[in-house]
Formats: C-alpha cells, sequence, structure tokens
C-alpha cells in the first residue's frame, strides 16, 4: 500500500487536529451516535491515544467502544477525482462511518486502512464519524487474556472464599504494555485521477557495481507506465516503459546502515504520478553471518515501543526524530519495532537515517500455562495471516527493514508440535510475501530451549533472555554460567544468532556502590555480564537491549510505574548504562566484529 504523498496529480489533506470525543456507555450504536453530532463531546488530539489526554480511570481504563468525530469538509476544486480516506492507524478495531452510513470496517491496530469517498461525500460539511474499539482477547493481535490472570499479576488466581467479581468488564492483556488506543496515526485525505497507481514494488540486486532493480506498477484504468529513476543530485540514472521489467543503476550508490543513499523512482501512469524512494541494498544469510549488501552485519540497538507522554502511542514525531538521534549517539545502528508495526513515518524515517530495523507483526502473547488448552483456545490464525500480509504489503520497498519478525515470545516449548504447526505456515507466508524475499523469523522466550522445534526452523534465531533478572535475579555469576552454557546449544545449530532482548529494571537515580537489583550500577554490571558471553560467541550477530526507554504497563506488583529497563527515561534521560553503552558500540564497527 502506497503512503499518501502530494505531488502534481495528487492532493493531501491532514485531518490532524482537535476532534470531538465520547466514551461509549453502551448505547452509542443503539443510540446510533454516528448519525449525529455526538451531545457533551470531550475535545481529544488526533492522532494520540486517548487514554492520557483526560483525568480519571475512565479515559484510563476504558473497555470497549469510543466514539471520535469531525467535520469534513471537501474543497470543491477536488471535483472529477478519485478521493480516498485513509487511516494510518486506528487501535485496535474500527468502524467508520460518513455521514451517518457505514464506510468501512478494520481490525488490527497497527496497519493502514482507507477506503474510495468521492461517492459519498456531498459539498460543505460533512459528518466523519470512528468508533473505535480496544478490547483485546484470543481473536485479537496483541492478545488479551479471556479467562484466569492478566500479565503480571493484575489479578489474583481465584481463590473460593474471596469475592473475585469485578465491578466492570475491563482488558487482561497479554503483554507487558498499556493498552493504549484511539486514533494513533495521522488520518488524511488524498486523490488521484481516476485512472491510477495503485502500487509499486522494487527489487534491488547487485552484480558489481552495477545495481539491477526489478520493478513492477499494478495501476486500476487505462494508461502507460512509464518509470524514471533519480539519484539524490535528481539526475536521472535509469528509466523504462510498461508495467514490469528491470531498471539497470551503473556504478550504484548502495544503501548501507549509518550511510544511506535514497534513489527516488518516479513512476507516472496516464494522469496520475508517484514517487517512491528506495534504497540499493542487499540482505542475505550464509551460514551463521547476516549480510548487509555482502558483509557480516553486527546489530547494535534496542527492542523499542512506541511510548511517550500524553500522547500514549500516538505519533510523535519530535520524539521519533530525538529517539534515532539518541540511537546515533549511542552507536547504534538498529532496532526492532517490538510489539507491533510502527508508523510509517518512522520506518521512512529509517530509510533516510540508515537505520536497520526489525519489522515485527503486532503477534505478542500468544503464550499460555500449564494447565489451560494452549493452542487450541487461540483464534488468531486467520487474522495474523493478515498482518503479515499487509505489513509486507505496506513496508516491502523500505531499504531499512532487515528481518521480518512474525511473533514475539510465542510459547514454542509447552506444545512443541502445536506452536510450529502453527508458525511454519505463517514463516512461509511471510517469505511468499516478500518480493525481496527478506530473512523471517520469530522471537523466542527464555524456556527450555530443547524442546522448541520451531525457533531452528527460523532463518536467524532472534532471542529473548533474562539470565540476571527473572533467572537468577541478583546473582551475576550464576546467570554468566547459565547464559554461556545456553549458548553452547547454539553453537552446534549453525545458524545466526542475535539476542533481541536482555535488560534490568532500573530505577533512574538509585546509585549503590555494591550493586542490587534496580540500581543503575546494577543494570551496567548486567550487561558486562552478559555482554562478556555474547563477545565469546562467533554466531552472534547482534545484541539489541530491552528497553530504548521506560514505558508505560499495566498496574501489577512487578511494575513500579510502568516497565523500567529503559536505557533511558520515559523523558529520554541516559541511566548509567547509556554511558556504558556508549562506549561500547562506538567501538564495535557495523561491519565484520566477528570474523
Ligand atoms: C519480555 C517481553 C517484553 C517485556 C519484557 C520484560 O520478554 O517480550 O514485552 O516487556 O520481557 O521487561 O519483562
Amino acid at each position: 500500500m502506497l503512503y499518501p504523498k502530494l505531488n502534481d496529480a495528487r492532493a493531501l489533506i491532514d485531518l490532524s487536529g482537535i476532534w470531538d470525543f465520547k466514551l461509549d456507555d453502551g448505547t452509542g450504536f443503539e443510540k446510533e451516535w454516528m448519525k449525529k453530532p455526538l451531545e457533551d463531546p470531550v475535545k481529544l488530539a488526533v492522532p494520540a491515544s486517548y487514554n492520557d489526554q483526560v483525568e480519571g480511570a475512565a479515559f484510563r481504563d476504558h473497555y470497549g467502544w469510543a466514539f471520535y468525530q469531525t467535520e469534513l469538509v471537501i474543497p470543491a476544486i477536488l471535483k472529477g477525482q478519485r478521493i480516498v480516506l485513509r487511516f494510518g492507524a486506528v487501535t485496535h478495531q474500527a468502524k467508520v462511518y460518513l455521514n451517518g452510513e457505514l464506510l468501512c470496517e478494520h481490525r488490527g491496530g497497527f496497519l493502514p486502512f482507507e477506503a474510495e469517498i468521492q461517492t459519498c461525500v456531498h459539498p460543505g460539511k460533512n459528518l466523519l464519524c470512528v468508533a473505535v474499539d480496544n478490547r483485546v482477547d484470543y481473536s485479537t493481535l496483541p492478545i488479551g487474556n479471556e479467562v484466569g490472570a492478566a500479565f503480571f499479576g493484575a489479578d489474583l488466581p481465584d481463590i473460593p472464599s474471596v469475592n473475585m467479581t469485578r465491578q466492570k468488564p475491563h482488558n487482561a492483556p497479554n503483554f507487558d504494555f498499556f493498552n493504549y488506543a484511539g486514533i494513533h496515526r495521522p488520518v488524511k485525505i488524498y486523490t488521484t485521477p481516476f485512472s491510477y497507481i495503485e502500487d509499486i514494488v522494487l527489487v534491488p540486486e547487485l552484480t558489481g557495481t552495477e545495481a539491477l532493480v526489478s520493478y513492477s506498477v499494478s495501476c486500476v484504468g487505462e494508461g502507460e507506465v512509464q518509470i524514471e529513476v533519480f539519484d539524490e543530485d535528481g539526475k536521472s540514472v535509469a528509466k523504462a516503459v510498461g508495467a514490469k521489467g528491470v531498471l539497470s543503476i551503473p556504478d550504484a550508490h548502495l544503501w548501507n546502515p549509518g550511510n544511506a543513499y535514497l534513489y527516488t523512482a518516479r513512476v507516472s501512469f496516464g494522469e496520475d504520478l508517484y514517487e517512491e524512494e528506495f534504497g540499493v541494498r542487499t540482505v542475505e544469510i550464509k551460514g551463521t553471518k547476516f549480510l548487509i549488501n555482502g558483509k557480516p552485519f553486527y546489530f547494535k540497538g534496542f527492542g523499542k515501543h512506541e511510548d511517550s507522554e500524553v500522547h500514549g502511542r500516538g505519533l510523535d514525531q519530535a520524539m521519533n526524530v530525538k529517539d534515532l538521534s539518541l540511537m546515533k549517539w549511542l552507536g547504534a545502528n538498529s532496532f526492532r519495532t517490538s510489539h507491533y508495526p510502527y508508523a510509517e513515518e518512522m520506518m521512512n524515517l529509517c530509510d533516510r537515517l540508515g537505520i536497520v530495523v526489525i519489522d515485527e507483526t503486532p503477534a505478542v502473547g500468544l503464550n499460555f500455562g500449564w494447565n489451560d488448552k494452549g493452542y487450541a483456545k487461540f483464534r488468531t490464525k486467520e487474522h495474523h495471516e493478515q498482518v503479515i500480509r499487509d505489513l509486507i504489503a505496506r513496508d516491502k520497498n523500505h531499504p531499512c527493514v532487515a528481518i521480518w519478525s512474525i511473533a514475539n515470545e510465542p510459547d514454542t516449548e509447552k506444545q512443541p508440535q502445536e506452536a510450529h504447526d502453527y508458525f511454519k505456515p505463517l514463516y512461509d507466508l511471510a517469505h511468499a510475501c516478500d518480493p525481496q524475499n527478506r530473512p523471517v523469523s520469530l522471537v523466542i522466550c527464555q524456556n527450555d530451549y530443547t524442546r522448541d522445534i520451531t525457533a531452528p526452523e527460523m532463518d536467524i534465531i532472534l532471542a529473548n533472555r533474562y539470565y540476571g533478572w527473572y533467572v537468577f535475579g541478583g546473582d551475576l555469576e550464576a546467570a554468566e554460567n547459565a547464559m554461556r552454557e545456553e549458548m553452547k546449544y547454539w553453537a552446534k545449530l549453525g545458524k545466526p544468532w542475535m539476542i533481541t532482548e536482555y535488560g534490568a529494571d532500573t530505577v533512574a537515580g538509585i546509585h549503590m556502590a555494591t550493586p542490587n537489583m534496580f540500581s543503575e550500577e546494577y543494570q551496567v554490571e548486567y550487561y558486562k555480564t552478559i555482554n562478556r558471553v555474547l563477545d565469546e560467541c562467533p554466531f552472534v550477530v547482534g545484541e539489541q537491549t530491552w528497553n530504548f526507554a521506560d514505558f508505560a504497563t499495566i498496574q501489577g506488583t512487578l511494575r513500579v510505574d510502568g516497565n523500567k529497563k529503559g536505557m533511558f527515561t520515559r523523558q529520554r534521560r541516559p541511566k548509567l548504562a547509556a554511558h556504558y553503552f556508549k562506549e561500547r558500540w562506538h567501538k564495535i564497527p557495523d561491519f565484520e566484529y566477528t570474523k
């Protein structure tokens, strides 16, 4: 799906701003709130999560639907054009109404969707209403618990003598980040002529210094496709006619981590025009090495969240710029979009700045306790397939994307065969969807790794490990031994391996000469300990710490004002560990760290 852009052929209107908003009291659909202006609405900013914009537990802890409204004025000059209403992301489920009529529905809170509206709008003011549902359960991604405890002990297990009834239904997320909801990314209107460019696929390959870029353009209507590639100086370097073909760029500039170079493919079709940026770079696995442009790459960076004060999970462009600036300051070169696809604006920034991205689906929480039905209880398969298709359709041309992660920490151990039967087809699907055929994997959790038959079938092992925190917390000697022991197992597999999460909750400002857990010194000692083991293993291709910054979570006995494993506070102030990594990562080259 193409990102909406303004150009000679296409108009673009951003509907960001202050909208009317009302939490559903259970009667919203029955009383048809979508048909007339909301009564007594509050004013809310779009895009942003609704939870932290207004005081009160009703907003923070809302369960179910909420209604957004704004007036939509379509300028008369857009007449004669195809007009599309596009949402960057609405979390988790949306029903969109235009002038009281249902226009479209969408499931899944982290990917774009759009609908043509030229036949549903009239001159002057139109009423746009978006109903948003924040409920998570065994059919959604991410997963919400339907029975039993929420993540990290927010609920007690059933005790017969205790009245366990809650007053109100509530979400029980099976994931460790606050279940923010709302219109999280920009809402835009764009136009195209009626014969238009629907999609563009670009696949670069290298032969010596020449880049061969296979392209295909899908269009609707009548016209001829013309494509021309420009370099960063605006010089034309290749062109072709026809919907499919191969473009040759002699002496191509490569897109490299930390040193990005972007070409622009200018595509025209009849009256329509679209410019897609792309990079010439290859990604490939050979033995235990992860190669970018044919050279062994070492990932240095983070698991992140889209999370900031007040905005919640809503697009915060200044924070995105700041985060990538802090990564450069540290000598980091990569991050994972844990635990859902990030905003397109962030992906564009990573392309521009040469940050390597592990692009993850929202499949988090596919795990279970010993006594329940395991995989049989999840109703996610088709939705999971859909998000893989949609994520790759959205991000396929981004040079920053190096790996697709189809899930975070699913249970691959207690029911190994069931896990395999669930994930292997999804792995195959991801490969089939990606025109660039990038490596595909899933992120495994700390468990009895010898029982896991799913991870070894992935292209690269992505592993979250918490020796020294959840396992042997406070005993770094035991943590080091256990980590070293485990790595002997992975050494035999003959695949590249990277640590995608390791970390220790750290409250900024707690200092100790003899470090205890939660102190800034313990976080540093913890990382030094695990890094010692990583540095011994030539098949390790990267280290991504958990987390880039402190972030909001559900309330519970294991979380003190959120998850504190950040290397930065939620306000992006560095903890001691940031200075340790700054020194370490500036010494570790992007390429050929391990021979
Ligand atoms: C994990 C999860 C991540 C949590 C983290 C933690 O393994 O993947 O979502 O936030 O552990 O801090 O416990």
